[in-house]
């Protein structure tokens, strides 16, 4: 009888652990923004995602509270001219890969901003993956030309 419930517990514990595992599988880091002039109507987003999975998954888009909507968009030169697309099949991200999105690379454009933001602020977009489903992820506002994230100061 105290057999067969260790071993239930035990059971229950790895289906917890399995689930817990499943949402890990897309890792995601260095989530930063740009700081906006006051009556901009975009803003950009920018991070890393590593697939720790089996499977490869997509990065379809996102909301959040402050755009009306949220794109995955690539960009590239075209001729001498930067140019910027939406990826309407999402950004792939293979098992045990790594994708940056990066200023004049792959980003996230928040469409409708509603309001401007600020070097220093926090901001939370709700990132929508084609496997992994919903992942909320804050975003640091950097200065308007930064061309990376804000680095941590140890004091
Ligand atoms: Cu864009």
């Amino acid at each position: 009888m105290r057999l067969s419930l260790l071993l239930a517990s035990a059971a229950m514990s790895l289906t917890v652990a399995t689930q817990a595992l499943a949402q890990q599988t897309i890792e995601i880091s260095q989530a930063w923004s740009r700081a906006t002039p006051s009556s901009a109507p975009v803003a950009v987003g920018f991070l890393a995602l590593t697939n720790r999975g089996a499977e490869a998954d997509r990065l379809l888009g996102g909301s959040s509270d402050v755009a009306s909507r949220v794109e995955v968009h690539e960009m590239s030169m075209d001729g001498g001219v930067m140019k910027m697309r939406e990826l309407s099949d999402g950004l792939e991200v293979k098992p045990g890969e790594t994708r940056e999105l990066k200023p004049g690379g792959y980003h996230l454009m928040l469409m409708g901003l509603k309001r401007p933001l600020k070097e220093g602020d926090h901001f939370n977009i709700r990132l929508d993956f084609a496997k992994s489903g919903a992942k909320d992820v804050e975003f640091t506002v950097g200065g308007i030309g930064a061309a990376a994230p804000a680095e941590h100061h140890h004091h």
